[in-house]
């Protein structure tokens, strides 16, 4: 509880360029919770070298992914957004917490099972342990809720357990977290084959618009979407295409899948396909055109990054003290 409110902590790895589908599910959610709560969200910048990166590209799309964090409308003075990697703590409190996490527990992991069966050739013990420092970065700032989607629900169940097995030996030191699960948050579908989520890492480009996307773009993506012969905007598991195609729709408007089907009732496919992408395409013109000022305004960023790092490290070092004493560390003499 810090300043009579909960607090909240989430971040995105700073891989790939973020899809809409990161945006509706997550991202846009964000916007308004740093009135309820203290809010941190980290550019997970330690986890994304769990896969390999090249390091000029790296750095770009990290500080890519915290501008366009504050370009969505994340105001970076209410909310602490900053770079993992910029505080040691993360790594630090990920130490010690390995040692009190199970090899059997990491195991049961179905990311680490999939990514490894992607990166075959690279099985590395970051890639294992990545759970760890996830809960490293909650516990650390003593978060009481976390909103992820439920691809990351294994990853908080883990991070309760190991908070419990240490609060059990030691006392009360960490918050034991909540997943948050805030307005039905839209699960969006690829738009080649609406059974798999739409996905950063997806090779077809066609599959996810993403968000730096321009309207050519995104109008011509929604237009190749795969859809069915039913030739009716209805919203129904059959039509998976265009189910997901509403719901995006709806997610960007505001109106109810009902709606959605009233008014483009006997309308043909490609003028909804359209009207979708326009929607969204607007949606994403003023993403798009703070991103580009703020780009340009590296001193602002800077500023922001610099202040938000001592912020998130003030709260980090706090509660890593506290571990290093419980555990036993010796003290430091100053
Ligand atoms: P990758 O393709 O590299 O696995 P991803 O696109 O699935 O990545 P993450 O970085 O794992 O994205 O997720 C960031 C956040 O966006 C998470 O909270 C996740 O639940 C949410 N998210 C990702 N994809 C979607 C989607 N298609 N619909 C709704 N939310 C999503
Ligand atoms: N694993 C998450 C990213 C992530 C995260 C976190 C989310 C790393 N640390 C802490 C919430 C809280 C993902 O892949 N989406």
């Amino acid at each position: 509880m810090l300043d009579g409110k909960k607090t909240l902590y989430s971040g995105m790895q700073a891989t790939g360029t973020l899809t809409l589908g990161n945006y509706l599910g997550a991202l846009k959610n964000w916007l308004t919770l740093a009135d309820e709560y203290t809010t941190f969200y980290g550019v997970m910048d330690l986890h994304s070298i769990t896969v390999r990166q090249d390091p000029a590209d790296f750095r770009k799309k990290a500080r890519n992914l915290l501008t366009l964090y504050i370009a969505a409308g994340l105001d970076p003075v209410k909310n602490c957004i900053y770079f993992q990697s910029h505080v040691p703590a993360h790594a630090e409190l990920s130490w010690i917490l390995n040692c009190f996490t199970y090899m059997g527990e990491l195991n049961r992991m179905t990311q680490f099972k999939d990514k490894s069966a992607k990166h075959a050739d690279n099985i590395n013990a970051g890639l294992f342990t990545y759970p760890v420092l996830m809960a490293a970065d909650i516990l650390l700032y003593q978060a009481d809720v976390v909103p992820v989607g439920v691809d990351q629900m294994q990853h908080l169940e883990i991070t309760r357990d190991i908070a419990q097995r240490f609060n059990g030996i030691y006392g009360e030191v960490f918050t034991v977290p909540e997943a948050y699960l805030g307005k039905v948050g839209a699960k969006v579908m690829s738009l080649q084959d609406p059974t798999k989520k739409m996905s950063k890492s997806d090779e077809n480009p066609n599959a996810s618009i993403l968000l730096m996307d321009d309207t050519d773009t995104i109008i011509r993506k929604f237009k190749r979407a795969v859809t069915d012969s039913e030739a009716q905007v209805r919203y129904r598991d059959e039509q998976p295409g265009i189910k997901n195609l509403i719901d995006i729709y709806s997610a960007v408007t505001g109106k109810k899948p009902e709606e959605v089907e009233k008014e483009f009732d006997g309308k043909g496919y490609g003028d909804f396909k359209l009207a979708v992408g326009e929607v969204v395409a607007n949606m994403l013109k003023p993403v798009h055109e703070e991103f580009d000022r703020l780009t340009k305004d590296k001193a602002f960023i800077d500023g922001i990054i610099k202040e938000n790092d001592e912020k998130a490290a003030y709260y980090a070092m706090k509660t890593l003290r506290k571990v290093q004493k419980k555990v036993g560390f010796t003290e430091r003499i100053r």
